[in-house]
């Protein structure tokens, strides 16, 4: 797997926090590195235990607390990895793409893999007639993107899996949290029929390891992306776009190389634009 990159920025996000400096080649767990003495950190909106977060243990109590790499029916969550089984270490989860230079859960609410869920909803690119936008003979996609608060960088509007949520649920819920969609009532009917058709034909374009600059040694963020494709652009034909909470924009945006984009997404995208065959 290639290694993670946000995951080390050195600036903890929100806070004054400096992360322990990984170099590349002391990235794996397996490589020795007797001098590694990361900060321990867990954010106070996570500390006061808020529903969505774990209750703090101390050290080893976390292997007693929680059951690492299964399903916790106790607080209806999914503390099983999609890379596969990870280490459990002096009673704490170990992150499987190596170290990041803090301990502690740092923003993150759980102990060990916290779900995400990413819909990416596309569309063609169009010029002022109708005709879809050709570059060097492929067709060009645009996604429902937003501006992110926390790091002004362009992401697609994803979040985490509630408790006992199901994956398509976390989808459908945060795009609309996200992207409030606004339209008159003659047209509500019909569109959010059209809508909802869309959100039942997605298709996976990744499921693993989101690079997030939150993530730490104990806690990281696991996401599924899921692409909800507008193919004549009838779901979206009469639909506006606006900014939720944590949102300082929204609109649709071209898809190619040249975007940088929160976490992992720009990765998603472009697995998203082989799918379709289109430019990137
Ligand atoms: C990323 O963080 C995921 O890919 C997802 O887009 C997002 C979830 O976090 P919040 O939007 O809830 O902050 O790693
Ligand atoms: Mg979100
Ligand atoms: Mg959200």
């Amino acid at each position: 797997p290639p290694l993670h990159i946000k995951s080390r920025t050195a600036a903890y996000p929100d806070s004054s926090i400096q992360r322990f400096v990984v170099p590349d080649d002391m990235v794996p767990w397996n490589v020795s590195f007797p001098d590694y003495k990361p900060p321990h950190y867990t954010a106070p909106s996570v500390a006061i235990q808020p529903s969505w977060a774990d209750p703090h243990v101390e050290g080893s109590n976390a292997m007693i607390a929680f059951p690492f790499n299964e399903y916790d029916k106790k607080r209806n969550v999914d503390r099983k990895s999609y890379m596969g089984n990870y280490d459990v270490v002096s009673g704490l989860p170990r992150n499987p793409r190596g170290r990041t230079g803090l301990t502690g859960r740092g923003l993150l609410g759980r102990y060990g893999p916290n779900h995400a869920a990413d819909p990416i909803v596309t569309r063609w690119e169009r010029d002022e007639h109708g005709n879809v936008i050709i570059i060097r003979g492929k067709p060009v996609l645009e996604f429902v993107a937003i501006c992110r608060k926390d790091t002004g960088e362009w992401a697609i509007p994803g979040g985490m899996v509630d408790p006992g949520e199901y994956v398509t649920e976390t989808l459908k819920r945060e795009f609309t949290e996200e992207v409030l969609i606004d339209i008159d009532d003659a047209e509500r009917t019909e569109t959010s029929f059209l809508i909802q058709k869309l959100f039942n034909s997605g298709v996976e374009v990744y499921k693993g390891y989101s690079d997030d600059h939150r993530n730490t040694d104990v806690a990281w963020i696991e996401t599924r992306a899921f692409n909800f494709h507008d193919n004549d652009g009838s779901a979206f034909g009469k639909v506006m776009l606006h900014p939720g909470e944590e949102t300082t924009g929204v609109q649709w945006r071209r898809i190619d190389q040249s975007t940088k984009l929160f976490a992992s997404h720009f990765q998603f995208l472009e697995a998203v634009a082989k799918k379709h065959n289109a430019h990137f």
